[in-house]
């Protein structure tokens, strides 16, 4: 998000779909959980989820084509269309998240294993970028909270710490030799923020498996939050006493912080986050929204800051 302000994608730009997306296949172990099994085509399975009351109801939902090919994430380049055109080459079965640290139940959990117990549900959830940007996504997931129940953290953990897989010869964007990022991709959450009910581990979008371009197998979201909090493809979460390090303020300490909270009233340094565009909106004429303190979910999540001065903890 330092590097450029790309524009809408091209329609001449676009691959065909199914010539580069992968087979969902960790479904076919998984069948019959909470999940209604192959919709038969090549590229994803159908899961089936229950409706939330948490969910945006009165936003219109952003195309999937704009979901699944307007994207951040720079493991795969630094254009919105590079990660629909390069992520297919990440292996994405089998899969395994790490849970260690501070936890009762520290473990190695096969993907499987995470995702049954689960009650898989329908969000409809604003995705606001710090860039100025938002959508509305339909996520498929379960929240964070039943997993850190699941895996009884110790009383002295305060902070989760994220980590997205690191496979050089999978993502082409780590290859570089100048890194746009310290690979790992790295992100936190503080331990209230994690359990909070809207803080979701999203499997799928859109009723189907999440593409690999949306952080396939399984990814964070925090609808409160910038973006870039919601961390992709994670392959390790761990229970810690301290703040832990995340990617962008490594990047960029003075323009991304540890909170993230979307806040219309404080500027990022080199543009104003007052308004955003909404992606699908298109047309010389279309206004930019006003951005919502919280990305329009204060009265759900203020209450986790009260008495912090989002200035400083921006
Ligand atoms: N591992 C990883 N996770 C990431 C990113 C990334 O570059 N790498 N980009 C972030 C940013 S800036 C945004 S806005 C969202 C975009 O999610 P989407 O492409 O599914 O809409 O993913 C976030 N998660
Ligand atoms: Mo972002």
């Amino acid at each position: 998000m330092l590097i450029r302000y790309p524009s809408d994608i091209p329609p001449s730009e676009i691959t065909s779909r199914d010539h580069y997306l992968s087979r969902r296949q960790w479904m076919a172990g998984a069948a019959g959980l909470a999940l209604a099994g192959l919709s038969g085509r090549a590229d994803a399975a159908a899961l089936s989820a229950v409706k939330s009351p948490l969910s945006a109801m009165d936003e219109k939902l952003t195309s999937k084509e704009d979901v699944t090919r307007y994207n951040n994430y720079y493991e795969f380049g630094v254009d919105k269309a590079d990660p629909a055109a390069h992520a297919h080459t990440l292996k994405t079965t089998p899969w395994t998240v790490k849970i260690d640290g501070l936890v009762g139940k520290p473990a190695e959990y096969a993907l499987e294993d995470l995702i049954k117990p689960a009650t898989l549900e329908e969000r409809i959830y604003r995705m606001r970028c710090v860039e100025g940007w938002s959508m509305v996504i339909p996520w498929v997931g379960f929240p964070l909270a039943d997993l850190i129940k699941r895996v009884e953290p110790k009383s002295n953990a305060k902070y989760l710490a994220f980590e997205t897989v690191y496979r050089p010869e999978e993502m082409v964007g780590q290859r570089g030799l100048l890194p746009v990022l310290n690979w790992p991709y790295v992100e936190g959450l503080r331990m209230d923020e994690a359990m909070h009910p809207l803080a979701l581990l999203a499997v799928g979008l859109y009723g189907e498996t999440l593409m690999n371009q949306n952080g396939a197998p399984i990814r964070l979201v925090v609808p409160w939050k910038y973006g870039f909090k919601g961390i992709k493809s994670i392959t390790r979460i761990s229970f810690v006493e301290k703040e832990p390090e995340t990617s962008w303020s490594q990047q960029a300490p003075g323009e991304y912080g540890f909170y993230a909270n979307v806040n219309p009233a404080v500027d990022h340094p080199r543009w104003s986050q007052a308004t955003e565009r909404r992606i699908g909106e298109g047309g010389l004429f279309v206004k930019r929204r006003p951005t919502l303190p919280f990305n329009g979910y204060a009265d759900q999540v203020a209450s986790l800051y009260s008495g912090m001065d989002l200035r400083k903890f921006y």
